[in-house]
């Protein structure tokens, strides 16, 4: 069976983008292969953070990935910062990497853009990305389409280390759906759907009320030409809508685009659809709620299952680079 890792931050609620771009995938791939799925909380204190909402968050997010449908007997579902090889390897790994390819990287560039004060660890985020990755002897990373370029420096540096000294992990293939993989703010469709950036009436939350998945999906800005058609370069927050209901219902968004003829009744079905698609995972997570023990039982098991095998990648990196092993 192919071994399928991913991940996710708890740095705040799960949003449409996160679920048609990730974890709607992680669902599939957790029948289809050994899969990983890890909330990689260290990569939260990047940015300001307070310590009591990261700590409740981290629960929340599992206990919320679950309620979106990963099944604990069928994938590894663990906290990244349970298992300490993470950080290890990211030192080895920093030893591989060099300052001018982690410039390059634009998450890097947008979120310090403006800031007074950049923690290191925004700058090194890539790379512990990378040892995440790389842990589980990895072949298929499902992400959205923001993280391509984070995907493309761990296969750089697994065959940089590789070449160096010899053979000691696998290099993993990027796996990006080809339509949700970036979807827009309703606000702002020139930009992602965000955690971080706050933009309420633009981001539908994975566990909204269907009302407000209506009034957000009817406030979603569009253009004034009238005419449906799909164009995301012209007409980019039309065909966010477009793709929204392709996604929702399997379909391609020109096939859609070629059903309507006006934005109130393209509006009015995307909202219907969305509410649809995400009512199972609202109705499990109230079941869920009742019983907070069982996820933290979830997160124990998980970090066991994953550790053993982190270990033993960990080992070998350590070896094939040179550090005597304790006696
Ligand atoms: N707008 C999006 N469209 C499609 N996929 C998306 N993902 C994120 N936003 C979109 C995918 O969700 C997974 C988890 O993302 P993350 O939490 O690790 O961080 P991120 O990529 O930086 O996403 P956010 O939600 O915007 O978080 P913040 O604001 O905290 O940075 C990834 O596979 C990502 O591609």
């Amino acid at each position: 069976m192919p071994r399928v890792f991913s991940g996710i931050q708890p740095s705040g609620e799960l949003h449409l983008g996160n679920y048609l771009g990730a974890i709607r995938s992680w669902v599939r791939s957790q029948h289809e292969a050994d899969a990983f799925y890890c909330i990689v909380d260290l990569h939260a204190l990047t940015v300001e953070t307070d310590p009591a909402e990261l700590r409740a968050r981290t629960r929340q997010t599992a206990l919320e990935l679950v309620a979106a449908g990963l099944d604990p007997d069928a994938c590894t579902l663990f906290v990244q910062s349970h298992v300490p090889e993470h950080p290890r390897l990211t030192w080895l790994l920093e030893c591989t990497a060099s300052m001018g390819e982690l410039r390059r990287m634009t998450q890097f560039k947008d979120k310090s853009a403006g800031a007074e004060s950049v923690r290191v660890g925004l700058f090194t985020y890539p790379v512990l990305m990378a040892a995440d990755i790389l842990l589980y002897d990895t072949d298929r990373v499902p992400v959205g389409d923001d993280q391509r370029q984070h995907l493309e420096l761990a296969r750089e540096l697994a065959s940089r280390f590789n070449a160096r000294y010899g053979t000691t992990f696998v290099v993993p293939e990027a796996a990006v759906p080809p339509v949700g993989a970036r979807v827009m703010d309703l606000q702002h469709p020139e930009r992602k759907m965000s955690k971080s950036v706050s933009s309420p009436l633009g981001t539908v939350l994975l566990f909204d009320e269907p009302a407000d998945i209506e009034r957000k999906v009817k406030k979603a800005v569009t253009d004034t030409d009238g005419e449906v058609r799909y164009d995301p370069e012209a007409k980019p927050g039309l065909a966010n809508l477009l793709e929204l209901l392709a996604v929702a219902t399997d379909r391609a968004p020109a096939a859609v685009a070629a059903e309507y003829h006006r934005y109130g009744d393209l509006k009015r079905d995307v909202a219907t659809a969305l509410c649809d698609l995400l009512a199972p995972a609202r109705a499990r997570r109230n079941e869920l709620a009742g019983d907070p023990g069982a996820i933290d039982a979830v997160l124990a098991d998980g970090a066991a299952k994953a550790q053993a095998i982190a270990a033993d990648v960990y080992h070998r990196a350590a070896s094939a680079i040179g550090l005597l092993a304790p006696a």
